[in-house]
């Protein structure tokens, strides 16, 4: 067995928000104060959408104050009803905003390779009540989206994509906020980009893009006319103006995350029951998480195992997404919730761990991360 590591004398997180220098969002904060414009459309949130636009290549988006409003609002600008495929292997938020829709959301297996929704599973669930489809790009890899979209035009669905995971995600240098009816980007603290509490959602119809800007402005036309029954989904100046400074730093910590995956992918290379959740070939990387699978009977030990031993390291990883969706007590009575008709989902729920992943990691710690999985792993089962 390896020498036992020592434990960090600090948590290590499984991510770290982007914090940029505090003098350059000081200096935002000034002008904001000097407007006297706090919330509603200010300068910071216009300059925010527009420079998310640009990076992010979308035809139109929306800034809102958290994904999940984002989400609920695209539910309804789309006008989704009835029943809704979506994917159980996600946060909780997905198939939430279909409740709050009072949709009924229909769980479908996943692909073990990118662990989304399963574009064959999704055709057998279809009935005369369905209206939609909610995919997720799980930890920022691609859905099968030409494949659901064909699914999704004969049968007359919507199609609307969570991209919480997946800023800056291309397939076949498209980008990802292209493809489906609505898709939504989140700008929560533990986002790669972020706003602290912030979201947004990228559409490519102009008249949809109208809509959502009602919706998430209670419905206000103008000051004499409230034309539809909205919600309050607007991003702050402050936020939007930390986002300014954030998207700064981007791509450099893009570039650290990509040297910190690959460190990572050379040493657990040695574990055989440890496998990698490598994006596809025409697929540009989101570097959200840095996620594993752990083959107990291959590694000798399972995910649970790993998880606490890590954690007598000081090392805090998650089991992101465990438990399922369908297993949570407000949808398990489902008949589409039903594990045995997720047999692929059930078990990568009960093997995925996400690592601490983030710019702030030096390779020391990536090291030091690594030599305690070995040590976890030799001590077996
Ligand atoms: N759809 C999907 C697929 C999602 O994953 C999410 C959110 C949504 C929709 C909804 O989007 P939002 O409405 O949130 O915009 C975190 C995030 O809060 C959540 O946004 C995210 N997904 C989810 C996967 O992760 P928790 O409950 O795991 O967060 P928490 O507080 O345990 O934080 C995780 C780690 O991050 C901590 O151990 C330490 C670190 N951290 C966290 C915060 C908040 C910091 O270092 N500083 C911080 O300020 O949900």
């Amino acid at each position: 067995m390896p020498d036992r590591p020592l434990p960090f004398d600090q948590p290590v997180f499984v991510t770290r928000p982007l914090l940029p220098p505090l003098e350059g969002f000081v200096g935002r904060l000034r002008d904001v104060w000097s407007s006297g414009w706090l919330a509603n459309g200010g300068a910071q949130h216009q300059a925010l959408e527009r420079a998310l636009s640009e990076h992010l290549r979308c035809a139109h988006l929306s800034l809102f104050n958290n994904g999940t409003i984002g989400l609920i609002v695209a539910c309804q600008a789309v006008r989704l009803s009835g029943e809704v495929i979506t994917t159980p292997f996600s946060f909780p938020a997905t198939p939430h905003v279909l409740s709050w829709n009072n949709v009924t959301p229909v769980f479908a297996d996943v692909e073990p390779g990118t662990m989304n929704l399963d574009p064959a599973a999704i055709e057998p669930l279809i009935t005369a009540r369905t209206t939609g489809i909610l995919g997720v790009h799980v930890y920022g890899t691609p859905c099968q989206v030409d494949a659901i979209d064909e699914i999704a035009r004969f049968y007359g669905l919507k199609v609307i994509y969570d991209a919480a995971h997946a800023f800056g995600a291309e397939i076949d240098g498209r980008p990802i906020g292209s493809f489906g009816d609505a898709t939504m980007f989140s700008f929560h603290a533990t986002k790669l980009f972020h706003t602290a509490e912030g979201g947004a959602l990228a559409v490519n119809d102009p008249d949809l893009k109208r809509r959502i800007d009602l919706l998430k402005n209670f419905g206000i036309r103008d000051e004499e006319h409230v034309v539809m029954p909205g919600i309050n989904g607007k991003m702050s100046e402050l936020s939007a103006a930390l986002g300014l400074e954030v998207l700064k730093l981007v791509d450099a910590e893009r570039t650290r995350r990509a040297h910190i995956a690959r460190l990572y992918a050379q040493r657990l290379a040695a574990h055989a029951g440890v496998s990698l959740l490598r994006p596809p070939a025409n697929v540009r990387d989101s570097l959200q998480y840095f996620v594993v699978r752990i083959d107990p009977a291959v590694a000798g030990v399972d995910r649970d195992r790993m998880h606490e031993r890590l954690r007598r390291f000081n090392i805090v990883t998650r089991k992101y997404f465990y438990p399922l969706c369908s297993r949570y007590s407000c949808y398990r009575h489902l008949p589409s919730a039903q594990p045995a008709n997720l047999p692929v989902a059930t078990r990568i729920a009960s093997e995925v761990l996400c690592l601490p992943f983030h710019g702030g990691l030096s390779d020391d710690d990536v090291h030091r991360i690594c030599d305690a999985i070995d040590h976890a792993i030799a001590e077996g089962a």
